[in-house]
């Protein structure tokens, strides 16, 4: 690989036999004869590591010299996944290492299973972040990563009986090769505390932020590797610890275990990821977490501003793009506000206007239970100095452009208000996002238009020239190179290699639909990675399936609009209608689940019980007689997901229209040649647009027939007696016959039926069941069904992230790329 070139010695067979061999014994004192799997890996990874480090300081280095601008890009969540594989991939090296690693006697595929999912995120928004940490470096764009270290990742699933047991996920319990600590650049931050007004020697005001608590952030750096690329950028996370001072206070005043206990407290800051997807959680340790992150974040951004150049803070935009991964990090604008007009003495209307420069803002959801809002009280005692700041931009805003575009409107006030004042006064954080920042995007182009015409109106009214679409994409390294090699071999043999830097090429994998050759072969691939995966299912299921099945997926997080009850609601029916008639006809299917529920959502958990329930009955009825399975694969993540999705036929992306903001597991698995059913909702309605009507199955409402059912008055209850296949579906359901409790699943039905059906799944189940029936049908035309694979396949060109963060660069943080 050309862009390698430089450190070619390096990444020979045998120079990386010598690292790897060093690093056992001199880095972990093991022996090569009785090394541990655990050693072999970890010394394979402080060998690629090595050697990506040298790249990683080039660039920071680069970076510095040419003075560019660089985006910040700060989130609450990195789903990273496992390293190793990615890194050996993007640099070039696998085959060397896999080689040198054989002619040692180790077997780097299974080396690579050693390492624990970095799973510090819920599910679609962290994900994406690790996709664009992918892009930036591939794309040869300046960037810095910024997040929290959390001791304990998204919590370890369990079933018991069927139901949903949390475990800790304790990812780092044995360390990591991967992170490197920076203890240099260590950042105080302070917490609760009060102002006072004090004055100057001209009689000027200004606020003092006094009597705070301490804590310390402590950077650890992640190298991001990019594919066939010299530029190697950071994750930084921050690791929380105790102040020193603060506790030799209390140690002096004698009480060592109270000196201790406060220790462990600030601890608590990084311990854990708040396991809620979507939803906002209103404690105040996430907003500890939030603002921990952010100031460190930022004082470290500071930090390079003023160490690096010599300029007025009027050219810190020049240098710095700070880009918000939905409201989480919000606390940012007050923060720069504080820094500029509390420490660095800036005019208020100067410092507002460079943190509208500095600040964009990407929003991922539309639900309301996911906008956040911080009760005003609880705020200002974590952060009384920001309250203030909060309010004094409101003041301004409110007065200034909302008073001048609609004068003595106090509707419009309201509306607009980073304050809402019913019911206690809460701090809108979509509204101070919005409104700090020069640009907000929605993530696919449905998504964005409801959020200019639905969410934020009156700023779209206020501000039109802010909004933008940046539709969603994903890494085609991690989710087709890495996941799926047999099939990337066969795309590069095909169309040549370039399609995984530049991925509009993957569309001259087209023509190769009506190639009867090419499709055994693209086929033969599927099959394998079923086999692989009925494996994975035999081992930690206890059930066998039939590769020849169809394989057809629903995986993302257990959630109501996402509608798993949908899914099931179906299966259930076709048991019914396979018991009713033993000849009846269907392609032997096998319905794959994999999703976490938040700890606390109770209905969630009641479907995963029911899916459980479900799948210990059809699994062992013999009536069904090999035509239906149902599977729920426990501890769905990253690394599943990557079993999962080149196994896949069939992609369910069935929620209620206008809830998914964009989707991105639609991409991944269309991209692998599944087949997706799916509502006119989110990024699915592009995915419509590239592959044509003809490649996907389309079905339900859309968001205007939901508007209008609405309208109308929705009644769950009349497609409830409208349809006696959905009636004796869900009555059966809730019955006593899946757990022999005629309760257990009480709560489900009534969700449904008495509870008003939020998400319209009875509406939608006639459309969806007849739209299955239509897959059924392909599927059993093979041809048919493997020229719609390619074609889904070929047509994903423009779901790369790549697009998506040179959309970025391009049209909100004005970066160039920089060759290293
Ligand atoms: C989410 C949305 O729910 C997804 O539709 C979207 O693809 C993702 C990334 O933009 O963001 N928002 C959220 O809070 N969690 C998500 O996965």
């Amino acid at each position: 690989m050309e862009a390698l070139a430089n450190c070619a010695v390096l990444n020979t067979t045998d120079s990386l036999k010598l690292s790897i061999t060093n690093h056992l014994r001199f880095t972990l004192g093991a022996y090569i004869e009785t090394a541990s799997e655990n050693d072999w890996y970890v010394a394979t990874s402080l060998a690629v590591r090595d050697r990506v480090m040298e790249r990683a300081t080039q660039s920071r280095r680069q970076h510095r010299a040419q003075g560019v601008r660089r985006v910040h890009y700060l989130s609450l969540e990195y789903l990273m996944g496992r390293l190793l594989e990615n890194n050996l991939r993007n640099s070039g090296i696998y085959e060397a290492t896999k080689v040198a690693l054989s002619e040692m006697g180790k077997d780097l595929d299974s080396l690579v299973q050693k390492e624990p999912d970095m799973g510090l995120g819920n599910g679609g928004l962290g994900r994406l972040a690790a996709c664009f940490m992918d892009s930036l470096s591939t794309m040869d764009l300046p960037a810095i990563g910024y997040g929290i270290h959390y001791e304990f990742g998204l919590f370890r699933q369990e079933f018991v009986n069927g139901k949903q047991v949390e475990h800790p996920d304790a990812w780092m319990r044995d360390g990591s090769p991967w992170k490197i600590a920076r203890p240099s650049y260590r950042q105080t931050v302070h917490l609760y505390g009060h102002t006072i007004q004090k004055f100057d020697e001209f009689g000027r005001p200004h606020h003092e932020w006094v009597e705070t608590k301490c804590l310390l952030g402590l950077p650890w750096d992640i190298p991001i590797v990019g594919y066939d690329s010299n530029t190697v950028n950071v994750l930084r996370l921050w690791q929380a610890q105790a102040d020193e001072d603060f506790n030799f206070k209390v140690f002096n005043e004698g009480s060592y275990i109270e000196a201790l206990r406060e220790k462990a407290i600030a601890e608590t800051v990084s311990k854990v990821l708040y396991p809620n997807d979507a939803t906002e959680s209103g404690k105040e340790l996430r907003l500890v977490q939030q603002y921990f992150f952010v100031a460190c974040s930022l004082a470290d951004i500071v930090r390079r501003f003023k160490t690096g150049y010599d300029l007025p803070w009027s050219e810190f935009p020049s240098k710095a793009a700070v880009q918000l991964n939905d409201t989480h990090p919000a606390v940012a604008i007050p923060e720069l506000m504080r820094i500029l007009v509390d420490e660095e003495k800036l005019e208020w209307s100067q410092a507002w206007e460079i943190c509208q420069k500095t600040f964009s803002y990407t929003n991922h959801t539309l639900l309301p239970e996911a906008l956040e809002t911080w009760n005003a009280a609880l705020f200002e005692r974590v952060l009384p100095r920001h309250l203030q700041i909060i309010f004094e931009i409101n003041k301004r805003f409110l007065e200034g452009d909302v008073e001048a575009r609609w004068p003595g409107d106090g509707e419009k006030k309201r509306a607009l208000s980073l304050i809402e004042e019913t019911g206690g006064k809460k701090v809108r954080m979509a509204h101070l996002s919005v409104l700090g920042s020069h640009a907000t995007n929605g993530v696919a182009a449905l998504h964005t238009r409801l959020l200019c015409e639905r969410l934020f109106p009156e700023f779209f009214e206020l501000y039109p020239d802010r909004f933008l679409n940046l539709t969603n994409g994903v890494t085609f390294r991690r989710w087709l190179d890495v996941c799926n090699p047999q099939l990337s071999a066969l795309i590069t043999e095909s169309i040549g290699s370039g399609w995984l830097k530049d991925s509009t090429k993957l569309i001259q994998l087209d023509r190769f639909a009506d190639d009867s050759s090419f499709r055994e072969r693209f086929h033969a691939i599927k099959r394998g990675h079923k086999v692989h995966l009925a494996k994975i299912i035999q081992d930690t299921c206890g059930v066998s399936v039939s590769p020849d099945a169809m394989f057809d997926v629903q995986i993302k997080r257990l959630h109501e609009y996402k509608r798993q009850h949908l899914n099931l609601l179906h299966i259930v029916s076709l048991y019914r209608k396979i018991i009713a008639n033993p000849n009846f006809e269907m392609a032997p299917r096998v319905f794959i689940f994999g999703a976490k529920a938040a700890p606390g959502y109770y209905l969630a958990k009641n479907i995963i019980h029911a899916i459980n329930a479900v799948a210990s009955k059809v699994n062992h009825d013999p009536r069904v007689n090999g035509r239906l399975k149902v599977i729920y694969i426990p501890n769905y993540g990253v690394s599943i997901a990557e079993r999962i999705i080149p196994a896949a036929d069939l992609s369910e992306q069935i929620s209620t229209a206008g809830k998914e903001a964009s989707g991105t597991g639609n991409m991944k698995l269309a991209l692998n040649g599944a087949l997706t059913i799916g509502t006119l909702d989110g990024a699915n309605v592009e995915i419509l647009e590239e592959v044509g009507p003809e490649n996907i199955f389309i079905f339900g409402l859309t968001v205007e027939e939901v508007t209008e059912l609405y309208a109308k008055g929705y009644n769950p209850w009349d497609f409830y007696h409208a349809s006696e296949d959905l009636r004796l579906s869900i009555d059966w359901l809730a019955s006593d016959y899946f757990t022999g409790n005629q309760d257990e699943f009480k709560p489900f039905r009534d969700s449904l039926l008495s509870h008003g059906d939020p998400f319209l799944v009875m509406a939608d189940y006639e459309s969806y069941a007849s739209c299955q029936a239509e897959v059924d049908k392909a599927y059993r035309d093979q041809p048919r069904w493997q020229k719609m694979a390619i074609h889904n396949t070929a047509r994903m060109g423009k779901f790369s992230s790549d697009r998506t963060i040179l959309e970025y660069a391009k049209n909100v943080w004005n970066l160039p790329q920089i060759g290293v």
